[in-house]
């Protein structure tokens, strides 16, 4: 069985839920294994020495290999079970395009927003938060336009690109602020799908943990 290491008690960590739907998706038992990120855990040495140097989760454990960055976690369980990784070579290339602009802009300055809006130990600055706003409104838009005229992000049909850039955005909109479904109708539509795939959970009821209050 894969062990998948997620943050404990912080399930709001939308990175190891995309590796987690995933595992769900396909049909494969995992077991979570908790990192205590709150507590410094993934800054100690020991723990960057023994588990991921990078100092983040998801780190996924399956077999011998221990593997680390959601996307390529993803790029590998697709391949090994041949599922969701794009018909042809065209596509299986495309979902790699999309994984590294998900990783560069469209999850990542929504996962700070969000952060820093809802978790965050210090009232966010406006200033900070305004030009997240920007950032994300622009990779926002790129992805609701590629999504006027397709159901999903490559070929017709879910693949690993739509699971990773979908992993934050079924948190409650109360934790961003960000009411991303009526700003960006497509984008609304899309995740609607995500969540008719069979094995889909809302983060807060597969990841172990409990829901925080919002704080800012
Ligand atoms: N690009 C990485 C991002 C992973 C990431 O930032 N994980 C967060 C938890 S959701 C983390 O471990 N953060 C610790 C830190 O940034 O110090 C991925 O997709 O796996």
């Amino acid at each position: 069985m894969a062990l998948l290491y997620i943050v404990q008690r912080f399930c709001q960590s939308g990175n190891p839920y995309k590796v987690a739907f995933f595992l769900n998706a396909l049909g494969q038992p995992w077991d979570p294994v908790f990192v205590d990120f709150m507590n410094g855990a993934t800054r100690t040495d020991d723990w960057r020495a023994s588990t991921n140097e990078m100092g983040e989760a998801p780190v996924l454990e399956d077999g011998t290999r221990r593997l680390t960055q959601s996307g390529l976690i993803l790029g590998h369980l697709a391949r090994k079970h041949g599922a969701f990784e794009g018909r042809t070579e065209e596509e299986k290339l495309e979902t790699q395009r999309w994984i590294l602009f998900d990783n560069h802009k469209f999850t990542s300055y929504f996962a700070t927003y969000r952060f820093m809006k809802a978790f965050g130990s210090v009232a966010p600055d406006p200033a900070i938060m305004s030009w997240l706003r920007g950032r994300m409104d622009a990779a926002f838009s790129v992805v609701d336009k590629h999504l006027q005229d397709r159901a999903f992000m490559v070929g017709g049909q879910p693949t690993i690109a739509d699971f990773s850039m979908c992993g934050y955005l079924f948190y409650p909109k109360e934790e961003s602020g960000y009411d991303f479904a009526e700003r960006y109708p497509q984008i609304g539509a899309w995740v609607a799908c995500m969540r008719g795939i069979p094995g889909w959970e809302a983060p807060y009821d597969i990841l172990p943990g409990g829901r925080l209050p919002v704080r800012w």
